[in-house]
């Protein structure tokens, strides 16, 4: 690069201060690490990986620098990354055994983003059973919903096709979810050159141990269009109390599965709350099967948080 020259690319890894930017040109493909600049180092506009960003020499030849920030298509505090096309939510059968709530509101943020929730059970090898019916769950939700075991090699195929359907022309996709339920054996099972760092769970409170500590990116081809998909730290809270992923009346919409039944209960103004099966069309659904007791109770949940907070804050 010359004084002159500005280069758009993508933030695939920052640490530090220290950015790498991939940059896909007509020569092929640049790896740079560079300093962001102005607001950006400053930190009053924060950068993630997923941004696009405009490069230039800085004040020294050998210096890059981050001059600015294309807009964004969305950009998640947990896992922190921009301009996401879906949202790949990984749990596992057992060990750790997932936290129902949690990957409700993974959903929940997601959809509200306008990312593609998709829904990963890992470890079917260690209860089939319980696989099972997580998977039942979410399909019923309505999500896209696969089921492997990286142990076995079982259910790679297909999510290896569905990855090369919907990342391509230059989509980006995360693997989310709580430490040690399997995201980085899966990208290794999916993509063997990526060799990411795993680590057993603890024996004694089968908990993953925070082996992935930063967000990074990955290209998936050689092609100027390639798609992207990062691996991601785990973990296991989403505060809403604290965190302001979105207000109480963008809730409803998040919950597609719910949402459907808008206008079927007795009341308009029905909140599917405490309301009982002869007036809300919502908890009949839950009764009558159609809607998992899971996703209603974290709906529910999550309203009383979000309630809570705007009566606080009013
Ligand atoms: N039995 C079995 N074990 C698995 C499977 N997938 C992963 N594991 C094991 O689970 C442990 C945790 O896997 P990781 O890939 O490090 O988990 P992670 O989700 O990346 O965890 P963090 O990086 O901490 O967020 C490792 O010991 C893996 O070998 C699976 O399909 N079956
Ligand atoms: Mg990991
Ligand atoms: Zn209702």
């Amino acid at each position: 690069m010359n004084n002159d020259t500005e280069k758009t690319g993508r933030i695939v890894k920052g640490l530090g201060g220290l950015y790498e930017i991939l940059i896909e040109g007509p020569d092929g493909r640049e790896r740079l690490a560079c300093r962001a600049k102005g607001a950006l180092h400053r930190g009053e506009e924060k950068l993630a990986v997923g941004d696009e960003v405009v490069v230039r020499v800085g004040e020294q030849a050998d210096d890059l620098v981050i001059s600015s920030l294309l807009p964004r298509k969305n950009l998640l505090i947990r896992p922190p990354i921009s301009n996401l096309d879906l949202l790949f939510i990984v749990l596992a059968a057992k060990k750790p055994s997932p936290v129902l709530e949690t990957v409700d509101k993974m959903t929940a943020i997601a959809v509200r983003y306008s990312i593609t929730p998709v829904i990963v059970v890992t470890k079917s090898d260690l209860g089939e059973k319980e696989a099972e019916t997580y998977a039942a769950i979410y399909r019923k939700a309505g999500f896209p919903v696969f089921v492997t075991s990286s142990e076995r090699g079982e259910g790679i195929p297909p999510l290896l096709a569905f990855l090369d359907q919907r990342l391509s022309g230059g989509r980006t996709a995360a693997f989310a979810g709580a430490s040690g339920v399997g995201k980085s054996t899966l990208m290794n099972a999916l993509f063997p050159q990526l060799s990411l760092a795993t680590s057993e769970i603890s024996k004694k409170i089968e908990r993953g141990k925070h082996t992935t500590r930063h967000v990074e990116l990955f290209p998936l081809s050689d092609s100027p269009d390639t798609g992207y998909l990062a691996d991601t730290p785990g973990f296991s809270l989403l505060d809403f109390e604290h965190f302001d992923f979105f207000p109480l009346a963008d809730l409803l919409p998040a919950f597609p599965d719910i949402s459907l039944y808008t206008g079927k209960c007795r009341y308009a103004d029905c909140t599917h709350t405490k309301e009982g099966r002869e007036e809300c069309a919502v908890a009949r659904a839950a009764e009558e099967g159609n809607l998992a007791p899971s996703r209603l109770s974290s709906y529910r949940s999550l309203y009383a948080t979000l309630k809570a907070k705007e009566q606080k804050y009013d």
